[in-house]
């Protein structure tokens, strides 16, 4: 048996909030081992990287999820009462209802409406000196995802809707003043989608049939009860929000663009090089760093043993660049994708797993899609300078953007 490696300092929730991105997988490094245990906001908490680290903590017999998330998180990113606090047969159930909603056609759907939007912000983007892309895209996503999920958005409230949605993910690993706007976005945002949930109930509304709004305010539990309004609001905002988080994204992908200026050309036809370029910022850059659960059991891994009750922290981020599984994992090279083993635990910056058993992201299919559309936006329709910026990475900032935020500035757009 060997002893889980210990990490000297006291707490790292420091350490961790100033390298968020590196702090697991320099650490496992350090101690030549796949994991370590630390302490975190004052608990016990093992770290773990690697493939067969995931492959572990997808386990359900070993690892549940409710009470895992710390207060903050659920205070501001998750909402409470939701799919990502479940386990066992509740969450099978409820996470039915999340897939149900990403058919084909419905992602289809999803793609028509943003295209449509992405040709209007292109327009006015022409009359505008300088365009800073992250905020925009997340206005226009904000409009493309409510139009979709059947949530009426007047146009006095895009702007402030757009913002409300943006602080519930942008400032989530945030402390001081910003944390706690996330977490008054969120009391707005969820009372915003109460009030719908409660007209769709009432008659007021009707969005339509097979719209996330509709699906979801006739949603029954497994005991056949009807969401409360307040768990419908954190389910219906379980799409609203990621949705405009694809804005991280697809800032990233126009500094792959600007970065690597060869890939443009090879953007601009066909369907197979989008997928690969898009997988490979997927891989590469810094969004979400890590997702936690807690043993249920006291169990023995390769020769450890973890407690029950525990903690336990998977490094997405470190995973995806674990030298294992990846040539040269630092490198942009979106042809990598072509011989990738499509294995559910080598590439998971979405989570690792099955979709509808675990609780990989339900809309890793959705979030695709929008980028292979964004990209060949970007690659294709329009052109642009860029001003003097700052470009590099925040990596200190959760999620990691580029500092200056994407700034175009003389975009050329021909309808
Ligand atoms: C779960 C990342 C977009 C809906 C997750 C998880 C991650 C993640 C890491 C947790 C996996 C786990 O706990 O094992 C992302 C990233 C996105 C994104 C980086 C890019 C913006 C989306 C979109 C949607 C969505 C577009 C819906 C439209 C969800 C839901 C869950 C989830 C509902 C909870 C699933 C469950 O607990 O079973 N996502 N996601 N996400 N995501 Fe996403
Ligand atoms: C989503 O909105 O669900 C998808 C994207 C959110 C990324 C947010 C990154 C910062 C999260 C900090 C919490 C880390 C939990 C261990």
């Amino acid at each position: 048996m060997s002893r889980i490696p210990r990490d000297r300092s006291f707490d790292s929730t420091l350490a961790l909030l100033l390298d968020p991105y590196g702090f697991i997988s320099k650490r496992c490094r350090r101690y030549g081992a796949d994991l370590f245990q630390t302490r975190l906001l004052l608990r016990p908490t093992i770290c773990m990287t690697g493939p067969e680290a995931a492959e572990l903590f997808y386990r359900q017999d070993l690892f549940a999820r409710s009470g895992a998330a710390p207060g903050r998180v659920q205070k501001t990113l998750f909402g409470q009462g939701g799919v990502q606090g479940l386990d066992g047969e509740a969450h099978r159930h409820r996470k039915q209802m999340f897939m149900s909603l990403m058919t084909p056609e419905r992602i289809e759907a999803l793609k028509e409406l943003t295209a449509e939007w992405w040709r209007t912000y292109a327009q006015k983007w022409t009359t505008m000196d300088r365009v800073i892309l992250y905020d925009e895209v997340q206005e226009l996503l904000t409009r493309a995802v409510c139009a979709w999920v059947g949530v009426p958005l007047p146009e006095a409230e895009a702007g402030r809707r757009a913002a409300e949605l943006t602080a519930l993910f942008d400032y989530a690993g945030s402390v001081g003043p910003k944390h706690w706007w996330s977490r008054l976005s969120r009391r707005r945002c969820e009372s915003w989608i109460e009030g719908i949930v409660e007209q769709i109930r009432a008659g007021d509304l009707s969005p339509p049939e097979g719209s996330a709004a509709r699906v979801i305010a006739t949603w029954r539990d497994q005991d056949g009860a009807l969401l409360s309004p307040r768990i419908a609001a954190v389910e219906l905002l379980n799409i609203l929000r990621p949705t405009v988080a694809v804005a991280v994204f697809i800032v990233f992908a126009a500094h792959a663009l600007h970065g690597f200026p060869a890939c443009r050309p090879k953007l601009q036809t066909g369907d197979e090089y989008p997928e690969l370029f898009v997988q490979e910022i997927r891989r590469l850059y810094p969004f979400f760093p890590a997702v936690m659960a807690r043993t249920r059991h006291n169990f023995e891994w390769n020769g450890y043993r973890f407690p029950r009750g525990r903690r336990v922290m998977l490094d997405l981020y470190g995973t995806n660049r674990d030298a294992r599984a990846w040539d040269a994992p630092e490198e942009f090279r979106p042809d990598r994708f072509r011989s990738w083993d499509g294995s559910p635990f080598n590439f998971i910056p979405q989570g690792g797993g099955d979709h509808h058993m675990n609780h990989r992201c339900s809309g890793e299919w959705m979030t695709i899609e929008l980028m292979k559309l964004s990209c060949r936006f970007l690659a294709a329709s329009i052109e642009y300078d860029l001003p003097d910026q700052d470009l590099r990475i925040d990596i200190t900032r959760l999620p990691a953007i580029p500092k200056s935020r994407f700034v175009m500035s003389n975009l050329r757009y021909a309808i």
